[in-house]
């Protein structure tokens, strides 16, 4: 840990804030508009409901790490000596990552045969990408940063292939309009999934080491908003879209 200036304590501080209400905010959309889509498309909005809600409990022990990690000396935010604790970023990864393959598989309500051994594979392939990049991220050497980060990118590619080819092969047979939705839930996986990679490898690019911690702090957090409250906003359109489509929609009042 580094000294900080306010600035960069108060950017990182607002950022983790900014998250907690965007997550909780998320889970009220989530929850009350599970009885706006059909049936078959709810247990797609409560496991949305879910991520958001598990990533508000992290944000905010995050929070109060960060706050315990840091002491004000004379305008300076000095190093605390307790550690600001990465744990639980990874372990809120360990659950949430598994429940957002769970959301997309659960929305595109595929049939049994298609479903069968997907979720297994894909959420195997995720734990291993989150526990071999844990020991990388607790590294200050740049060298075994790039190791653990090279061995978790092996299941992070394979799950991005595997939901792209699958959401590409189920892509025709919807209707038009969630076709749309679905080939930019495609994009938004690889634009946020891919953040968190590059975000990792920031502090291996030689920059000062209080940026470095401050910009993947926000990182993070600016791809957890997307990839978790966003998303799910995605997953309410298309469960949206193809309950109209399919004539589930529940009668207005
Ligand atoms: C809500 C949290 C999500 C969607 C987290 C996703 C995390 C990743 C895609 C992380 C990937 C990583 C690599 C591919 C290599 C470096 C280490 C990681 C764990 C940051």
């Amino acid at each position: 840990m580094t000294n900080l200036n306010s600035v960069q304590y108060m950017l990182v501080y607002n950022m983790f804030s900014l998250t907690i209400a965007a997550m909780f905010a998320a889970f009220i959309f989530f929850i009350v508009g599970r009885s706006q889509v059909g049936e078959k498309y709810r247990p797609a909005l409560l496991v949305s409901g879910l991520v958001v809600a598990i990533a508000c409990y992290h944000y905010f022990r995050i929070l109060n790490s960060w706050e315990g990690a840091f002491t004000l000396i004379n305008g300076q935010y000095v190093p605390s000596g307790k550690p600001f604790n990465d744990a639980y970023r990874y372990v809120d990864w360990l659950l949430t990552v598994p429940l957002l393959l769970v959301e997309l598989i659960a929305v595109l309500a595929l049939p049994k045969k298609d479903r069968e051994g997907l979720f297994g594979k894909l959420a195997l392939a995720a734990f291993l990408m989150i526990a071999l990049g844990y020991p990388g991220e607790l590294s200050t050497d740049t060298t075994t940063r790039a190791i653990w980060g090279t061995l978790s990118s092996i299941p992070f590619v394979y799950i991005l292939y595997v939901l792209w080819a699958k959401l590409g092969s189920t892509i025709p047979s919807q209707p038009p309009y969630v076709q749309t939705l679905m080939k930019n839930i495609r994009l938004l996986l690889l634009f946020t999934w891919g953040f968190y990679p590059i975000t990792y490898m920031l502090p291996m690019f030689g920059i000062a080491p209080e940026t470095s911690l401050v910009s993947v702090q926000v990182g993070y957090a600016v791809a957890d908003i997307l990839a978790k409250a966003f998303y799910g906003i995605m997953i309410y359109w298309i469960a949206y879209a193809k309950s109209e489509a399919d004539g589930s929609l529940p009668a207005k009042h």
